[in-house]
């Protein structure tokens, strides 16, 4: 407690507000029942938070499977400060939801490392359709809302982060700037 009172802790942290912010939302097409509502769940959190829907491209793929190619794709088209993933795998009576599960979860999670813009996991790996219903905006919410919050705290918590001599330039530019208005009045400014 005492060293709190000689000495505040710095807190860096992302905010909730998407104003200015550009998304991207890649989702799958298979499961598009679940899927859709995680696309609008999306949408909404995006607006919601003070973003605008033209500032959102959607891009669809297969499956859940092709999620992290098309992530990594859309990362390097650039333009965008956030990528939010979306997909529903539901187990079947084969090892089959293990592979695609496992391929999505770890193919994003490597292309989110790799990346120097935000990206969120909106992928449910359900058991059951009751299950993934639920969290499609049912009794258990909306991930895909949930996935879209999360890409707008990351992506204004990476503008907070931006490599201190950048910010460190930016407070230069900005304390330097009233001093050349009145340098300017007294006709000893720049011409
Ligand atoms: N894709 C999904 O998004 N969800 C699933 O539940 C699923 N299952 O269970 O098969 C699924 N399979 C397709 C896969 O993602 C690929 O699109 C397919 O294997 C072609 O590469």
């Amino acid at each position: 407690m005492g060293v709190y009172l000689r000495c505040m802790p710095q807190t860096i942290e992302g905010t909730l507000s998407a104003r200015g912010l550009r998304f991207a939302i890649v989702a799958s097409r298979f499961n598009g029942l679940i899927v859709e509502p995680l696309i609008a769940g999306a949408l909404d959190a995006i607006v919601r938070s003070g973003g605008e829907a033209d500032a959102v491209t959607i891009v669809r793929c297969p499956g859940a499977w092709e999620l992290p190619q098309v992530v990594r794709k859309v990362i390097d088209r650039g333009g965008i400060d956030a990528v939010i993933a979306l997909g529903a795998v539901i187990r079947g009576a084969t090892p089959h939801f293990d592979y695609v599960a496992g391929e999505a979860a770890h193919g994003i999670a490597a292309a989110a490392t790799a990346a120097d813009v935000a990206v969120s996991f909106g992928v449910l790996t359900t058991d059951t359709i009751e299950q993934a219903l639920e969290r499609a905006g049912t009794k258990a919410g909306n991930k895909g809302f949930d996935a879209a919050l999360a890409a707008v705290e990351l992506a204004t918590l990476f503008r907070a982060l931006a490599p201190a001599h950048r910010t460190a330039a930016a407070a230069a530019t900005a304390t330097l700037t009233p001093v050349a208005g009145p340098a300017r009045k007294r006709g000893r400014g720049v011409p």
